[in-house]
């Protein structure tokens, strides 16, 4: 007789009033997180005798095709690749929560921004765009900031990039994007780089990426650690509050550490030296018990103030300046857990812009519009399926109760023999909740089917002006610079010229100065050399001067927030710092500069000749020649007579110091050490500075043998002052502690911009 079927019995609505804190997803993962256990089998439970030899006919004979040990084995390993994301495929991702400081209850019903205080777990995947799986986490580029919420009410996923506006106003160009910043088809290169003919040819018949390309040509193209990155939701969105009236949003995520960027030729090289840089950072950070951490913020307007400016908030190349909609801060974002394995977690994570919570809806933007189809349909190839949605990382934490059945690869084991609506048989349930659930904004919708831009949009230039406006002149310069190199290296002539005819309309000089790197002439330009690697003092006060007439700013000449050297907060907070020493090192010394650094939240790395105990207490972790200036923050030598000669004898110390003052980072010593400082190429610029600043021959010296130099001395008096200035501390023998304390204060202003040029 055939078993008595059961009626499927759906779980009630109550699940999304169930308790939700941080640790929620963590134990829904547990689920299917496993150690490994103590005997090896098969994938079928069979326990294996040998894995290493396979079944042959003989001691030198064929592999026999009944082995099947080596068959799953190897059948296994041979589909173990999913396809990459077509973009953002380089990334890292990281565990932690959401926490709500201040309830939005007045504008919108989502719990996840209403109810204060609880910790919604999250998972955020930050990345880079045009990059391969593999390839460097430091080239010029946007960066992905991925944020999925496990909220009560289902998953929310903020899809949002670094920067606060787009290259596109409409995602049916974004292929055409893609395929022009992507290596070029016929020889697959450049790898994640967008310095080439195909991008900026398609750039430059695309006048409304042009404020974009500021950004993307700023120092925000290349951040120092994801901790020093904002975020940005890009889109205006819509929240919806209990009595259904609208409010308009742009979403920001405001690092506690402040931004924070590295230098192009630093970036570069990090990519070489090691280009898993901002990964790595990530997990070290959390790994010792750290946490990265966010500042929420909302812009919250009116359609009606909306519509009185003179730009389109549905335009995603263009930002609600700061000036006429404050953000406000309403809660944390912490990450304090790495993934358990990349590939299961941060591989498979899948987002999507249309997985929104009730109480937050979308706009017309037609860029989001278009999103909202992409998300869902890449994952199908990507992860092989329509049930891509069980998978550990991406299912939420509250449960799925609906209809759908079947597919590749489906986990789920749904009882009961309804799988249909309406049903008698299950009472109707899965029930509709109406108005308890996700409710579309009635948003007035009429007209033509047109295949148009609207007009609103029309303005490209006004809002890239307003960004250049509010550039300092450092970072004017920084921008010069990205673009003399970007440009530089498209081979096609008239690729550079045109792009110079957009540059023009957003600065004169900016379009002249970039034009001289590129052997152009422009009718503007002024007898200004370009500068090179390090900032050139007379380029800077040419830049700082130029500004140009917006439009589409609300008015506004220059906004707020634009720049990252004004306003951001300073912290020594998880910098890392070179010390180098040798055997004879004086070790009170280093530990002075350990307990200074622990106390200002930074992490030393003892870099010395070779690896282990250096001195009680001094173990180097990193040689001279197995890691490099490019991936700290700032340098110390350490003091002892005997460690200094010792270090004299090898380049790479030499190296140290000046890489690091040609990227503007700190650098000290302690006592003896600052005849490696003296000795290097900077010893000639230093003693310019804190000797006689106005002794011609000073400025030519060649820097003097060791034994000549009197780095102790320089430093002392009015010359230290002048030398700490710049970022340079020389500390005085047997004051170890001022100098770390020195040291680490320098540390916390991130960069020295202006240094004399070497
Ligand atoms: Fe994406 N984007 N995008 N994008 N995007 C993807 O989805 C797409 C855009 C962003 O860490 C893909 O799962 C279209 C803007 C991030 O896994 C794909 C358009 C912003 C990530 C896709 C855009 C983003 C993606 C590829 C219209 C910032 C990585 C793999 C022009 C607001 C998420 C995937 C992660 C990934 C499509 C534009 C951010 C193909 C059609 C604007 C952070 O679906």
């Amino acid at each position: 007789m055939a078993p008595k079927r059961t009626l499927s019995t759906p779980l009630s609505l109550d699940d999304a009033q169930k308790q939700v804190d941080n640790l929620s997803k963590a134990q829904d993962l547990s689920a299917n997180t496993t150690e490994s256990g103590a005997m090896l089998t098969d994938n079928m439970g069979h326990p294996v005798s040998d894995d290493q030899n396979s079944l042959r006919a003989g001691e030198r004979g064929p592999t026999l095709m009944e082995d099947f040990l080596f068959r799953e084995k190897i059948s296994h390993f041979d589909h173990e690749r999913i396809p990459e994301r077509v973009v953002h495929a380089r990334g890292a991702g990281a565990h932690g929560y959401f926490q709500l400081d201040k309830s939005l209850e007045q504008y919108t019903h989502a719990k996840v921004l209403t109810e204060v205080g609880v910790k919604t777990p999250v998972f955020v995947r930050f990345s880079t765009v045009g990059g391969s799986r593999g390839s460097m986490d430091t080239p010029r580029d946007v960066r992905g900031f991925a944020v999925k919420m496990y909220t009560k009410e289902g998953n929310w996923d903020l899809v949002g990039n670094n920067m606060p506006v787009f290259f596109i106003q409409d995602a049916i160009k974004f292929p055409d994007l893609v395929h022009a910043v992507k290596p070029e088809p016929d020889r697959e290169i450049p790898q994640a780089s967008s310095a080439h003919d195909t991008f900026y040819d398609f750039i430059a018949e695309t006048p409304e990426s042009i404020h974009m390309i500021l950004w993307l040509n700023s120092d925000r193209a290349i951040p120092r650690a994801y901790a020093n990155m904002e975020g940005f939701g890009v889109h205006t969105f819509r929240l919806i509050n209990a009595q259904g009236k609208a409010t308009l949003v742009k979403f920001h995520w405001k690092p506690v550490l402040g931004v924070k960027s590295l230098v192009w030729d630093e970036a570069q090289k990090i990519g070489g030296k090691d280009p898993d840089h901002n990964r790595r950072q990530m997990y070290d950070t959390i790994d010792a018990g750290g946490t990265l951490e966010w500042h929420l913020g909302v812009q919250l307007f009116t359609e009606e103030e909306a519509m009185k400016w003179d730009f389109d908030v549905l335009d995603a190349t263009k930002i609600v300046p700061e000036d006429l909609v404050p953000v406000q801060l309403v809660g944390k974002l912490v990450l304090d857990r790495n993934p358990d394995n990349f590939f299961a977690e941060v591989e498979q994570v899948a987002f999507m812009t249309q997985n929104i919570v009730p109480g937050i809806d979308f706009t017309n933007d037609p860029l989001l519009q278009g999103r909202n189809f992409s998300y869902l349909d890449t994952q199908l190839t990507r992860l092989g399926g329509p049930n891509w949605q069980e998978l550990p990382i991406n299912r939420p934490i509250n449960r799925v109760s609906n209809n759908q059945r079947d597919g590749f690869m489906r986990h789920t084991i749904n009882k009961g023999r309804v799988a249909y609506f309406p049903n008698k048989l299950a009472g109707n349930k899965p029930a509709h909740v109406g108005d308890a659930g996700f409710v579309t904004y009635p948003a007035k919708v009429e007209g033509s089917k047109l295949r148009v831009r609207a007009e609103s949009f029309g303005d490209h230039y006004g809002q890239a002006r307003l960004f250049w406006n509010s550039m300092t002149p450092v970072e004017k310069e920084h921008i010069t610079k990205s673009l003399r190199f970007e440009l530089s290296k498209c081979e096609t002539r008239d690729v550079r010229v045109r792009m110079l005819g957009h540059l023009q309309k957003v600065n004169e000089v900016l379009a002249a100065q970039v034009a001289k790197g590129l052997g152009e002439k422009l009718p503007s330009m002024k007898d200004v050399k370009p500068g090179g690697q390090q900032d050139s003092a007379s380029e800077t006060a040419l830049l700082a001067a130029a500004t140009s007439p917006t439009s589409a700013s609300g008015g506004l000449q220059k906004a707020k927030g634009l720049s990252q050297e004004e306003g951001q907060p300073e912290s020594a907070k998880d910098r890392k710092v070179a010390v180098l020493v040798a055997d004879g090192v004086d070790a009170a010394g280093v530990k002075a500069l350990q307990d200074a650094l622990k106390k200002g939240g930074a992490k030393a790395e003892i870099v010395a000749p070779h690896l282990g105990e250096i001195a009680p207490g001094v173990v180097a972790t990193a040689t001279l020649s197995n890691t490099d200036p490019v991936v700290y923050d700032g340098v110390v030598v350490a003091g002892g007579a005997a460690a200094v000669r010792e270090l004299a004898q090898h380049p790479e110390s030499f190296n140290f110091v000046v890489e690091s003052y040609r990227h503007a980072k700190p650098i000290g010593s302690l006592a003896e050490g600052a005849e490696i400082v003296t000795g290097s190429g900077v010893g000639g610029v230093l003693r310019r500075v804190a000797a006689d600043p106005n002794a011609k021959d000073a400025a030519t010296a060649p820097v003097q043998n060791l034994s000549e130099v009197a780095g102790v001395r320089l430093a002392a008096g009015e010359g230290g002052a002048k030398l700490a200035a710049l970022g340079v501390i020389v500390g005085q023998d047997k004051q170890a502690q001022a100098a770390a304390e020195s040291f680490v204060q320098a540390l916390a202003k991130h960069r020295f911009w202006g240094r004399p040029q070497l």
